[in-house]
């Protein structure tokens, strides 16, 4: 299908990039995929007319500003790959748009940088990699705290998509990993992670308050869709600090938006469909950790998927949600 849309889109500034090296796969293969990861030219839009992606909204890489103990730090590089992506836009407009990075160690530093990246630079959203570690390497910071409320009041008014995407566990804070690296990034815990502070937001009472956030998950909802019908089940009986108004189902099928990023197979495809109104799932990669050919080859031939949903999907779904100049 041409004219596709993809929004877990990734690039790198060289301050970012050393953080990808233990995920970008072993073997000769780093060498191609910083090349891969900090071009914003040629090589990028060869993929994504091979494999009929149109446009790509374009986000800094995991764990990205997000593992930057440093608040100032954090905001000069947010500024820089903001700027990298902002230019990038503008050298090939109609192929690139941009999620802003956020340095989220203080919510109005955040909530300012987001209002300046979609007002400014014309951003259509942001994307976040997980809890913020802030100051010390074991403080972490999830956005379900109360002091985080302000910066979702200014996302709830600009009224832009927030990705939520993976990072990994803090390891000294992870010993049911320990001995099992593999274990601990995308394979699984990613999802791990990425799912309990989605849990943790729909959880808190956040949505009550807030009834317009949209909140992007990747690799088809993170686990979240197969454990969802449990997840209220049990909450009948132990709902100890839920916080939420609705049972959480409710929030999560209102308030997500889900992407294929990463996770190209029919039978998880086939529960997220069942789960979510197919108006909130849409066509990501994950490139460069993936291939957009891959993702694109199974999307594009899957026959768990309708035309109909195809074409919604990979284009106009994504359309709306960002409110795209494009038919
Ligand atoms: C991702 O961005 O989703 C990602 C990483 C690292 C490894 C695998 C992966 O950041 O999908
Ligand atoms: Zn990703």
């Amino acid at each position: 299908m041409n004219g596709k849309i993809g929004f877990e889109e990734h690039f790198a500034i060289t301050e970012t990039l050393e953080e990808a090296r233990n995920f970008a796969g072993d073997g000769g293969i780093w060498k191609d995929f910083t090349r891969q990861i900090l071009d914003l030219g040629d090589e990028r839009l060869e993929h994504m007319d091979k494999s009929g992606i149109e446009v790509a909204l374009l986000s800094l890489n995991a764990p990205g500003l997000q593992a930057i103990l440093n608040a100032n730090e954090a905001l000069h590089l947010a500024q820089k790959s903001n700027e990298r992506m902002a230019d990038a836009v503008s050298r090939h407009p109609g192929r690139y748009a941009g999620l802003a990075a956020l340095p989220m160690h203080d919510p109005d530093v955040a909530a300012k940088e987001l209002t300046r990246c979609v007002k400014e630079l014309g951003f259509k959203g942001c994307l976040v990699n997980g809890f913020q570690q802030v100051d010390h390497p074991e403080n972490a910071k999830y956005y379900d705290l109360p002091e985080y409320h302000s910066f979702w009041a200014t996302v709830a008014e600009l009224d832009v998509p927030f990705y939520l995407h993976p990072r990994m566990q803090i390891p000294t804070q992870a010993k049911n990993y320990e001995g099992h690296p593999w274990l601990m990034s995308a394979p699984w815990g990613f999802a791990v992670e990425t799912s309990i502070h989605s849990l943790r937001l729909c959880g808190s009472g956040l949505f009550d308050l807030y009834p317009k956030l949209k909140i992007c998950i990747g690799h088809l909802g993170e686990n979240i869709p197969f454990g969802l019908w449990r997840i209220d089940a049990r909450m009948r009986f132990s709902p100890r600090g839920y916080r939420g108004k609705r049972p959480l189902g409710d929030y999560f099928r209102d308030h997500f938006h889900i992407t294929t990023s990463g996770n190209f197979n029919d039978p998880a495809f086939r529960c997220t469909l069942d789960t979510i109104d197919n108006d909130k799932i849409y066509f990501c990669s994950d490139y460069p950790f993936e291939k957009m050919e891959d993702a694109s080859t199974w999307f594009d031939n899957s026959s768990v998927i309708t035309n109909a949903q195809r074409l919604k999907m990979g284009r106009t779904n994504a359309i709306r949600l960002f409110n795209l100049e494009l038919k």
